[in-house]
């Protein structure tokens, strides 16, 4: 009988916007499980609540620094049930990287369940990257967009749960536990 589920869950998208931070945020105060640290990955694990009567397990990975690390890729995106493309509102270039990053996850991943987050909300009037473009680049990845701080914690745990109830919906990937 299945018990539960754990779903893999990558933070991809450039150095500085804030996927350790947003990471950290939404699974402060539980299990941290660093095993994979010394190949330049952290692990964190957090339950979350679903309402579906069996526990779902989300093991989100987080690079250390490394993104563009290109041998630890294959193992990084390995088996992602779905994940997070993070861009920093206040850093054009991060958004204009996300093209890659949405590529690389396909190419690695296929059509995984993702979220297009634009971090660091709290410093909105700095904001290089406008409504509409975000809306465009949203629409035409076909993935739902949400704006986040990790430094005030605004929609950093919603963000996760819809991810998992995405994952959950579209059942790729989940493995029982
Ligand atoms: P990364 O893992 O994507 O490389 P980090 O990004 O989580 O290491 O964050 C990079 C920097 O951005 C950090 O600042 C961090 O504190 C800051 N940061 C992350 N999220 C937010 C946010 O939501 N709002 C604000 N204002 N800052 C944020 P430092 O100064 O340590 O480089
Ligand atoms: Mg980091």
């Amino acid at each position: 009988m299945t018990e539960g589920y754990l779903f893999k869950v990558i933070v991809v998208g450039d150095a500085g916007v804030g996927k350790t931070s947003l990471t950290i945020r939404f699974a402060h105060g539980y299990f941290i499980d660093s095993y994979l640290m010394t190949i330049g990955v952290d692990l964190y694990t957090k339950n979350v609540d679903l309402g579906i009567g069996k526990p779902v397990k989300l093991q989100i990975w987080d690079t250390g620094g490394q993104e563009r690390f290109k041998k630890l890729r294959p193992l990084y995106y390995k088996g992602a049930a779905g994940g997070l493309l993070v861009y920093d509102i206040t850093n054009r270039n991060s958004f204009k990287h996300l093209k890659d990053w949405f590529d690389e996850v396909q190419k690695y991943c296929g059509k995984i369940p993702l979220i297009l987050v634009g971090n660091k909300v709290d410093l909105i009037k700095n904001r290089k990257v406008s409504v509409s473009e975000e809306k465009r680049l949203a629409e035409s990845f076909k993935i739902p967009h949400y704006r986040t701080s990790a430094k005030t914690g605004e929609n950093v745990n919603d963000v996760f749960l819809k991810l998992a109830k995405f994952i959950y919906e579209t059942s790729i990937g989940g493995k029982n536990i």
